[in-house]
């Protein structure tokens, strides 16, 4: 068995890995993912995965629900980490299919795999805490510089893990995007990892999160047509029922965080898409208490410290 191997397995495990373990697989990570588009073309059958935040027991019941890689191909839009309490061991995971299985899994950038909202919602706080230093926080936030942006299923359906920016109309254009930098505060590649579609808008509106915009369905509409394709697949929105058509089944969010936060009380969903691109939702919820190993021991707040 490979060393790659046994850290798969070690890894599906919930067991991190050793700080100079981390280091050498994100680079073998960086030497793949530099290859990679902007919009990175992915083959069917490929089943498609929204946000994890963490959830690492949660994401064994995605892999319980799915398949396993590499009999299943996996797309994952993004948001690996923060929020759940395994946001370390839920990336490396994923991370090491990538190394060991390049083109069975894509993993593409979401707006928290970024050093400014990491140190916000989680991933750096829980790195120091389970490795005494900043050093792995930093070998992951590296690599998410080299993450691609968005995927093209087959020429076909568009994902991305926000959705569309007015800089944008065709894909060449995010094709020329320079993405090996932190998540820029505005500008094309922000937008499309901070934007979420909105009924009740025309055109564009200012998103109430402060980074990306809202669009409409006329957006979508001509976005879709200019670039000949058949619809948008995206996250980064929390759905009840793990997946939502929007404007007439030309978008589709999908969330695969259940019971998100461990209190929101969501089902999650994946999206499989067979050879000929037909789709059939997967429904889960969140692993049963029992399966969840030892509950993770709660930091002291900073201010008793
Ligand atoms: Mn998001």
């Amino acid at each position: 068995m490979s060393d790659l191997d046994r850290q798969i397995e070690q890894l599906k495990k919930c067991e991190p890995l050793k700080e100079a373990e981390v280091k050498a697989l994100c680079l073998k990570a960086m030497e793949i993912l530099v290859e990679e588009s902007n919009v990175q073309r992915v083959d069917a059958p490929v089943t498609i995965c929204g946000d994890i935040h963490g959830q690492f027991y949660d994401m064994k019941e995605l892999f319980k629900v799915g398949g396993d890689c590499p009999k299943t191909n996996y797309l994952f839009l993004g948001d690996f980490v923060d929020r759940g309490f395994y946001s370390v061991e839920t990336f490396l995971l994923l991370l090491a299919l990538k190394v060991r299985y390049p083109d069975r899994i894509t993993l593409i950038r979401g707006n928290h795999e970024s050093r400014q909202i990491t140190q916000v919602y989680g991933f750096y706080d829980e790195c120091l805490r389970k490795y005494g230093s900043a050093n792995v926080w930093r070998y992951c936030t590296d690599i998410f510089d080299y993450l691609s942006l968005s995927a093209l299923i087959e020429n076909k359906i568009f994902s991305v893990h926000g959705g569309l920016s007015p800089a944008i109309s065709t894909l060449d254009q995010i094709r020329i995007i320079d993405r090996k930098q932190e998540v820029p505060h505005d500008g094309a590649m922000c937008d499309l990892l901070w934007s979420d579609p909105e009924d009740i808008v025309d055109g564009w509106g200012l998103s109430p999160r402060g980074a990306g915009f809202l669009f409409g369905g006329s957006v979508v509409t001509s976005f879709n047509h200019t670039n000949n394709i058949d619809y948008i697949c995206r996250a980064h929105q929390l759905v009840m029922e793990g997946y939502k058509w929007m404007f007439n089944s030309q978008i589709v969010t999908v969330w695969s965080a259940p019971n998100y936060c461990y209190r929101c009380g969501n089902v999650a969903a994946i999206l499989e898409l067979d050879e000929n691109l037909n789709k059939q939702f997967r429904v889960f919820e969140a692993a049963p208490q029992e399966s969840r190993g030892t509950p993770a021991k709660k930091p002291a707040p900073d201010y008793f410290l």
